[in-house]
């Protein structure tokens, strides 16, 4: 069998057994057979980075990865992958920032990844890139002389041409795109929107999930992302014993327990889900002092504005809830910017009451799948869950809602809250069901098949 090469802008190189952290590692794990390569940054910042990717095996996986400098950081992975790539993708026009240098450091970055990972490749390798990083990735490793299966998938939302087209380079993005084999998305929806800017800007030809772009196809399909359900639901339940979960569950004195769990994103829809605590607890006065929410978003890219306002906007939303609400006995809202281990994750969601995941734009959502995952059979929770995440198309059993309207969250949560037990257990059976269905494993097996299956390859068109 071929050697399977993943390549991720980040790669998390495993210390002990903790490969499991961010979404991505999680999601990877599985396919990190005895064999396999998994390359890209390195995480370390140095004046002169070395041409050649460092190499360390662990476990039988070989991790190849390469530093990068301050300047092209900057210019790559603050300024446009996450200044302008991800406001754009996420519908947020008004936050995006493009500067030219920044693209330019974009390519510069993509062409330093293609050019060091062509040095380690073998020609009957199957290479499989992931995410907003690495749009053009694809067509400098062609560059470079690979003819293998080439894959994308993106974890994050895609737009319609309308919205695309504020992007100065979109044409070349989506061009970029066209040289890879095989693009997956988390839904059908954005698989469509991608196919329609293949159309539309470059009129490319469509003919069902194919793309057809000078004389080459591209197979364009919706594989949504999974979790390893299994061995969460194990962890959560598991977790019981964790110290700091049973100091949690003590300290709620029979309380119900919300919970929220993000990175710290403007994507996340936080300041709205603040604000639709502080409404349920006035429209609804009948769940004060019976009621705490937690909410656990570490940091994270606080290299850019936005983010940083954010987070001074959270730290003025909880003051002002818990100001208004609290009593000597009573905080109704705990907000904590660390990082928890999965195991104590897993734990929380199991005692959480509700689960609040209200995105205004989420590819898919993996906390969503992980509170299903966690609650037990017998006294489940209820999950609110915006409509704009991937997840609302398969968890259709969940209490979905419109995250730009407050009072709809706090209306959710209300009848969340005052659930009966046994419509509670009728629907954690039915997304129970889907979250075990479609796992990280079915999500990775389902894309390497369609990349290496000869029926499903691209020929020439
Ligand atoms: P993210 O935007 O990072 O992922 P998400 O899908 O929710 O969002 O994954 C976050 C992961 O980090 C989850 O596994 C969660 O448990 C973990 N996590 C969050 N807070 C944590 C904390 N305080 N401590 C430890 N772990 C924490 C991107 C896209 C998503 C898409 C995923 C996977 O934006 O839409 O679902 O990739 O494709």
């Amino acid at each position: 069998m071929a050697r399977l090469v993943i390549v991720s802008n980040r790669v998390p190189i495993p210390k002990a057994r903790s490969m499991a952290a961010g979404g991505l590692a999680v999601a990877l794990h599985d396919l990190l057979v005895p064999g396999a390569m998994w390359f890209g940054w390195s995480g370390r910042l140095t004046s002169e980075p070395a041409p050649q990717p460092a190499v360390v095996e662990a476990r039988g996986v070989t991790f190849a990865t390469i530093d990068l400098t301050a300047e092209a950081h900057r210019s790559f992975y603050v300024g446009f992958a996450n200044g302008a790539l991800w406001p754009l993708l996420h519908f947020r026009l008004g936050l995006m920032h493009f500067r030219r240098e920044d693209y330019a450091g974009y390519l510069a970055v993509n062409a330093t990844f293609a050019d060091s990972l062509s040095q380690v490749l073998q020609s009957d390798d199957t290479v499989w890139a992931h995410d907003y990083h690495l749009l053009p990735f694809g067509r400098m490793l062609r560059q470079h002389g690979f003819n293998g299966p080439l894959g994308f998938f993106l974890h994050v939302p895609f737009v319609p041409p309308s919205m695309l087209e504020a992007m100065p380079v979109a044409r070349e993005l989506v061009a970029d795109l066209c040289a890879y084999d095989l693009i997956g998305f988390q839904t059908e929806e954005h698989a469509r929107d991608f196919r329609d800017c293949a159309n539309r800007m470059l009129g490319a030809t469509i003919d069902g999930e194919w793309v057809r772009l000078n004389g080459r196809r591209t197979r364009v399909f919706a594989n949504p992302i999974g979790i390893n359900a299994p061995g969460f639901a194990e962890e959560a339940e598991r977790s019981a014993n964790d110290r700091l979960v049973q100091r949690v569950a003590g300290s709620l004195a029979g309380r119900a327990l919300a919970i929220g769990v993000d990175r710290m994103d403007y994507s996340k829809g936080l300041p709205n889900r603040f604000e639709a605590y502080g409404r349920l607890l006035e429209r609804h006065p009948e769940h004060r002092r019976h009621i705490h929410f937690l909410q656990i978003c570490p940091r994270s890219r606080e290299e850019v504005d936005e983010y940083r306002k954010l987070r001074a906007e959270l730290d003025r939303l909880t003051g002002r809830i818990n100001g208004r609400f609290s009593e000597f006995d009573w905080t109704p809202l705990r907000y904590s910017t660390r990082p928890a281990p999965r195991a104590t994750l897993a734990g929380l969601y199991r005692i959480g009451r509700l689960g609040v995941v209200t995105p205004l734009r989420d590819g898919m959502n993996l906390v969503a799948k992980e509170f299903v995952a966690a609650q037990p059979d017998e006294d489940p929770g209820v999950l609110v869950l915006s409509q704009f995440a991937g997840a609302a198309y398969e968890l259709t059993e969940a209490l979905i809602v419109n995250p730009f309207d407050p009072d709809a969250i706090a209306d959710a949560m209300h009848v969340g809250l005052t659930m009966p037990l046994a419509e509670r257990r009728e629907r954690q059976v039915a997304l129970k069901a889907k979250v075990f269905r479609i796992t990280a494993e079915v999500f990775c097996r389902r894309f390497i098949d369609a990349l290496t299956t000869p029926t499903l390859m691209p020929v020439a068109a």
